[in-house]
């Protein structure tokens, strides 16, 4: 903390502010806009919701944390004491990132069995991949976060290798005025997913003292609005083509 500038310190606060600002607008956007899609789809919505909603939460405690960790009334920088909470962050993702995987395997409509194989597997290797990653998050030291990176990767790669085999899988299967966008889907999955474990990289990269402090808390802010509220209205508008193509209106339609 002690190595940031005034500056670099309000832009991370300011991101985390604009954070807390997409996630809470989205969760009202989506449960508000709910009824525009077929009742088959709603579920879908709910939960894309709710994960916007864990982070809107979240993204304040973070805030707060922020602020309380230092003191700026001097007009400089200097520490309360209080530790800024990188907790939030992993809690928040221990939580939303086995919902998003859900959502995924919803939308894939497998049958009930296979559903609740592959969410029990992808979920369970996605708590292990965030335990792992905690450790190296709050050591000091760079070996110690190299170590719990290579091990927190082994789940990660074995989620991103199912996600891409299952939903090409889906694909094929789905009306066409929706293919592109699944498709569209996907690669913003990989490429959202893939932006984490390079921002943890960041510090061992080069980067050092108040600039790493800024790349991994600004990398993993712009992560999360991508991973979870653009990809949450790509989900939304994929809810709301396939509801048109399977013939249903809204009550203002009808
Ligand atoms: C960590 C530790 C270093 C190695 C890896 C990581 C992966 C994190 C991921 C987080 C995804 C979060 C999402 C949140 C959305 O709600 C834990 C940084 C691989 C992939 C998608």
């Amino acid at each position: 903390m002690e190595t940031l500038s005034l500056d670099q310190y309000s832009f991370v606060g300011n991101a985390f502010s604009f954070g807390l600002a997409v996630m809470a607008s989205t969760t009202l956007f989506l449960w508000l806009m709910r009824s525009s899609v077929a009742p088959g789809y709603r579920m879908a919505i709910t939960i894309t919701g709710l994960v916007t909603a864990i982070a809107a939460y979240h993204y304040l405690q973070i805030m707060l944390s922020w602020d309380k960790a230092v003191d700026v009334t001097s007009g400089e920088l200097a520490a309360t004491g209080e530790p800024f909470n990188q907790a939030y962050r992993y809690v928040d993702w221990l939580l939303t990132v086995p919902l998003l995987l859900v959502e995924l395997i919803l939308v894939m409509k497998l049958s009930q069995d296979e559903t609740w194989n592959r969410a029990i597997k992808l979920g369970g290797a996605a708590a292990l991949m965030i335990v792992l990653g905690y450790p190296g998050e709050v050591a000091e030291g760079a070996g110690t976060r190299f170590l719990f990176w290579i091990l927190s990767m082994i789940p990660f790669i074995y989620i991103l290798y199912q996600l891409v085999v299952g939903l090409k899988e889906s694909i094929e299967k789905q009306p066409d005025n929706v293919k592109q966008l699944i498709h569209y889907a996907t690669y913003l999955v990989i490429a959202s997913w893939a932006f984490y474990p390079i921002v943890y990289l960041l510090p061992l990269l080069g980067i050092t003292g108040g600039s790493a402090i800024v790349a991994v808390e600004v990398g993993y802010t712009i992560a999360d609005i991508v991973a979870k509220a653009v990809f949450g209205l790509v989900i939304f508008t994929i809810a709301v083509r396939k509801s048109a193509a399977e013939g249903y209106k809204t009550a203002t339609e009808s």
